[in-house]
């Protein structure tokens, strides 16, 4: 039902769709079947000529199932929910795949974004490096591992169409994963309120065919940034350096 309104473009979209409609479905579900009782009881007991309302204190078991039942219903639906979200979570979240087929590091800054891939060889911080502001660029098919920064405040890295989602946090580097399956160029966005400039915090991410991706890769500049693609706030904002004071400098003394 999602991918009709966003396509599923990563190897676990589909998990985490399904999490969204088995939760969406369990909900409804209870939220009907509240208020067909809560309004069946309005009407069977609404206000009748010669019947005298009746005080109900709750104790009585005849009254009181009408809580513990559903009640320990939706403790049993909570553990059917948790089951399946621990399983996917796992494999999105805790699990890297075991084969990886490329590194990259996703930057973070208010209020772009920029890139570092790990070239022909694999490895991230070494002469081969393509570094690309606002465009991050994947084979189709390769089980990409990413290391997501940020240079100044909590940003998050998301990509709608994968499903994913991930904080990034200045001084750390967190490490996540995907598998693009379907070419083409999809919106990032940042997911975490990051200031003014967060609403217009996007990139792209192109997923090439792997032939169209190795010709990219042979054809990106090396070891630094692609000119007139870099990111658009060229340097950090240092938000611990002292402020610029406002009082004249003391004259020297002579
Ligand atoms: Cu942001």
């Amino acid at each position: 039902m999602i991918e009709s309104i966003l396509p599923q473009v990563s190897s676990f979209a589909d998990d985490i769709d399904f999490l969204i409609g088995l939760i969406a479905v369990i909900t409804l579900l209870w939220f009907f079947a509240a208020q067909a009782i809560f309004f069946g009881f309005i009407f069977k007991f609404r206000a009748k000529p010669g019947v005298k309302a009746m005080y109900i204190d709750g104790y009585d078991p005849k009254h009181k199932r009408w809580i513990t039942y559903p009640h320990n219903a939706v403790l049993v639906f909570d553990v059917i929910i948790l089951v399946f979200a621990v399983n996917v979570w796992n494999h999105v979240k805790l699990d890297l795949p075991e084969k990886v087929d490329d590194t990259v590091k996703v930057v973070a800054q208010r209020w772009a974004w920029s890139f570092q891939h790990s070239g022909t060889d694999g490895k991230l911080d070494t002469g081969d490096d393509v570094f690309t502001g606002d465009v991050l660029h994947v084979k189709k098919g390769a089980n990409v591992v990413f290391i997501g920064t940020s240079r100044d405040v909590l940003h998050s890295f998301s990509v709608p169409v994968f499903r994913l989602k991930q904080d990034v946090i200045p001084g750390r580097e967190g490490t996540g994963w995907f598998r693009a399956e379907k070419a083409g160029t999809y919106d990032i966005q940042c997911t975490e309120i990051c200031g003014i400039g967060h609403g217009v915090m996007g990139s792209r991410i192109v997923v090439h065919e792997p032939a169209d991706y190795d010709a990219w890769l042979a054809a990106a500049p090396k070891g630094e940034a692609i000119a007139g693609n870099v990111p658009v706030v060229p340097k950090a904002i240092d938000l611990y350096a002292p402020a610029p004071s406002s009082k004249p400098a003391a004259p020297a003394a002579h």
